[in-house]
This record gives C-alpha cells, sequence and structure tokens, in this order.
C-alpha cells in the first residue's frame, strides 16, 4: 500500500473518530485519603462546558461531555434549557447521561438490587429520569453503572437481586425513545467487596439482552481483574452486536482510573485493532460510543484530558494502519512472526508527524498541549475559580 494511501486513511480513521469527555474529569476529586484541590478546577457545570470546549477547539476531537445526573444536573428535565445554552456559547453537547446510583443512603444494601421494594421503586425512578433527561436535552446514550453489592457471603440471595434488577432495566428499557441507547456497564468489585451484581461482561450481556435491543454492554478498562484479555471480550460483544461503548482509563492495579496510554499503551492499541478488524469486515458493525471515564488527582486536569485525547488519537491511527487484509491471510495461514510483525509494527510506527498534518489541514493547533500551554487557559482559570476552590480541601476521616 502506498504511504498516500496510507496517509488517506489514517486522515478519514481520524476524521471518524471522536471521544468524548467526563464531566467529572474537570472537578476537584480524590481517593478515600484525601483530595489535592487544584486552583484550576471546575466547580459547576458551566465550568466544566467551557473547559471541554477547550478541549475540543484543541483537539478537534470531543464534540460531546458525558454527564452524572446528580453531579452535574440536579434539576433534572429543569435543566435542559441551562444545558442548551451552555452547549451553544461553548461549541460542546450534552453526551451521554449517567444516572448516581450509588451515594445516596437508602442505597447501602443496593439500588435496583435492594431487598426493599420502596428503595427499588426510588432507584428505578431515577433511572426513568435519566432516560428523560437524556430526550430532553437530546443525547444518545444513558450510561448505567450500578455499584449495588454485598460485603460478606450470606448476606445477600444474589438470585433475587438478578430479578429484581431484570425488571428494574426492562422497565427503563421500555422508557427509551427510538435511538436511545442504554448502555450497561459491568465492574468485579469497589465499592462492593464480597460480590457485585454487575460484576463482568457476561452478566451485563444477559442483563442487556434481556432488557431490549437497545440495550448493550459498556466496556470500562479499568473494570477488569488482571490478566483479563479485555480485546477478548470485546471481539466477542462485536460478534454478538452488542459493544455499546467504552470507558477508557489506565490503571497498574484496579479501577484506578489514571490517564489513558500512561501503564499499558499497547492494551488499548490491541482493542482498536479489534475495532478496525470489524470495520474493515463488512457487515453491520456499528461503532460503539468512545468516552473516557477518568479522575485526574494529581495531574492539571485540562493538560491531562488534552493529553488523553492527543493518545487516544495516536493510538487509533497506529491501530488503523495494521493491512487488515493481508493480516487475515497470515492468521489464517498460520504465519505466525509475519503476523505478529505486521500487528506490532503498526504499534511502533510513529503517527505523531501524520497527526499533526491531519491537525493543520483541518485549521487545528499541529500540537494542542503546546497551545494550551501558549494559550494561557490554564492560568485564566485558575486566577477566576482559584478562591473558590482553596476552601474546598476534604480528607478520609
Ligand atoms: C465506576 C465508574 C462509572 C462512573 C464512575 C465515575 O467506577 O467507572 O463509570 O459512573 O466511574
Ligand atoms: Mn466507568
Amino acid at each position: 500500500m502506498s504511504s498516500l494511501e496510507t496517509k488517506s486513511r489514517i486522515f478519514q480513521a481520524l476524521d471518524a473518530f471522536s471521544i468524548e469527555i467526563p464531566s467529572w474529569g474537570f472537578a476537584n476529586t480524590g481517593t478515600r485519603f484525601g483530595k489535592f484541590a487544584q486552583a484550576a478546577a471546575a466547580t459547576n457545570l458551566e465550568e466544566k462546558f467551557a473547559d471541554a470546549g477547550e478541549v475540543h477547539r484543541l483537539t478537534g476531537a470531543t464534540p460531546t461531555l458525558a454527564l452524572h445526573v446528580l453531579w452535574d444536573l440536579p434539576n433534572g428535565v429543569d435543566d435542559a434549557d441551562t444545558i442548551k445554552a451552555l452547549e451553544k456559547k461553548n461549541g460542546v453537547r450534552a453526551g451521554s447521561i449517567n444516572p448516581n446510583l450509588f451515594q445516596d443512603l437508602e442505597y447501602k444494601y443496593g439500588s435496583i438490587c435492594n431487598p426493599s421494594a420502596e428503595v427499588r421503586k426510588k432507584a428505578t425512578q431515577h433511572l426513568l429520569d435519566s432516560v428523560e433527561i437524556g430526550k430532553a436535552v437530546g443525547s444518545a446514550e444513558v450510561s448505567l453503572w450500578i455499584a449495588d453489592g454485598s460485603n460478606y457471603p450470606g448476606t445477600q440471595s444474589v438470585r433475587r437481586r438478578i430479578g429484581w434488577m431484570k425488571d428494574a432495566l426492562a422497565e427503563t428499557h421500555a422508557a427509551l425513545a427510538p435511538g436511545q441507547t442504554m448502555l450497561v456497564e459491568y465492574k468485579p468489585f469497589e465499592p462492593a467487596f464480597y460480590h457485585t451484581d454487575i460484576a463482568d461482561w457476561g452478566m451485563a450481556l444477559e442483563l442487556a439482552r434481556s432488557a431490549g435491543p437497545q440495550a448493550k454492554v459498556l466496556v470500562d478498562t479499568g473494570h477488569h481483574y488482571q490478566g483479563t484479555n479485555i480485546e477478548q471480550i470485546v471481539a466477542w460483544l462485536i460478534e454478538l452486536n452488542a459493544l455499546g461503548g467504552f470507558h477508557f482509563n489506565d490503571r497498574k492495579y484496579a479501577d484506578d482510573d489514571l490517564t489513558l496510554g500512561s501503564i499499558d499503551p499497547y492494551q488499548i492499541f490491541r482493542i482498536f485493532a479489534e475495532i478496525h478488524a470489524a470495520h474493515a469486515g463488512g457487515g453491520s458493525f456499528n461503532p460503539p460510543a468512545y468516552m473516557i471515564d477518568q479522575s485526574h488527582n494529581l495531574k492539571g486536569k485540562v493538560e491531562a484530558m488534552v493529553q488523553t485525547v492527543v493518545t487516544a488519537q495516536e493510538l487509533y491511527a497506529k491501530a488503523a494502519l495494521i493491512d487488515q487484509a493481508q493480516l487475515a491471510t497470515l492468521q489464517d495461514s498460520c504465519q505466525l512472526v509475519e503476523a505478529e510483525e505486521l500487528f506490532r509494527g503498526a504499534f511502533w510506527t510513529d503517527v505523531r508527524p501524520m497527526l499533526q498534518e491531519w491537525r493543520i489541514q483541518r485549521g487545528l493547533p499541529a500540537d494542542p498541549m503546546a497551545a494550551l500551554r501558549s494559550g494561557g487557559y490554564v492560568e485564566r482559570i485558575a486566577a477566576e475559580r482559584g478562591a473558590k476552590n482553596a476552601v474546598g480541601q476534604s480528607s478520609y476521616a
């Protein structure tokens, strides 16, 4: 394949690649041992949209902002007009709607899996409200992470909880508008430390399928036990037409929510390789929703977000370099080393010069991070928000 053909394929891939950023990635976050407040952190929805607008202005790849209902839309659908005004002002649209079913006191023993029918009713109503918010702001995905579980063996019935969960998800699916997708996210543990009701991809798949055709599985890269072959799970979900979206981040140990590609960039490359293979495979492959889910406890939040988007573009472009037809021939003729060298060769290719050219041709800064630094945005918001963030100290106990 000529270099010109290669470049046009990369440019096409980049034109089609956008990744959603999480509003909570701009706010002050921490661990249970403390939170290191940053002067420039976003303290309200207006500032989160402004930061998202800056990232989109610099990268051209983040047109939507994921919203967490209780953190960003305390008034529910009544906040829709506020959202519309912020979208207009900042050039970024509302993205996936993420219900909060993990912080209310009533959810101590679970939300939609709680033995109390009254608590389940309240939790289901929050899911239905989230669906209505999605309709009101015109966003495609309602993205469900259910933190429910237990901490000690014998203290809860896993099977009764499955039944209660299916009832709530069926009711939520029935409320979806055509074109709305319900994403079911799984996580093996935390905050529950004995069993989690939606702990792996198989459970999420069964729940999505039993809920209905507009329900798909969301793969958060940080939600797997060490050693799990995540790209194999992705291949299965593609095969089953059940892959709805990703929450990208990185980790060394557990759900560390570190910046994408900071620990194991080859992991994300292998996932994108499955995606490009699906695109090349023809057939009706609906690309999943690409989303970032990180908390930036130490790095500057806008810098970390720009760094993450640029890394995602680089890894998506590298994987697009793979000649899928040639790779399939080598794989099916078991030419192992040749296949691996073609696959790995793409990963080792420095695509940054091509990305710079792609950006320049689209009127974007060749180096978004350098443009962020020279533009003074972070210094400006730090000056504006510093006083508000100074008071926000919190510690574990
Ligand atoms: C849970 C999770 C989920 C979000 C939260 C912020 O660990 O990945 O996607 O709701 O992080
Ligand atoms: Mn997540």
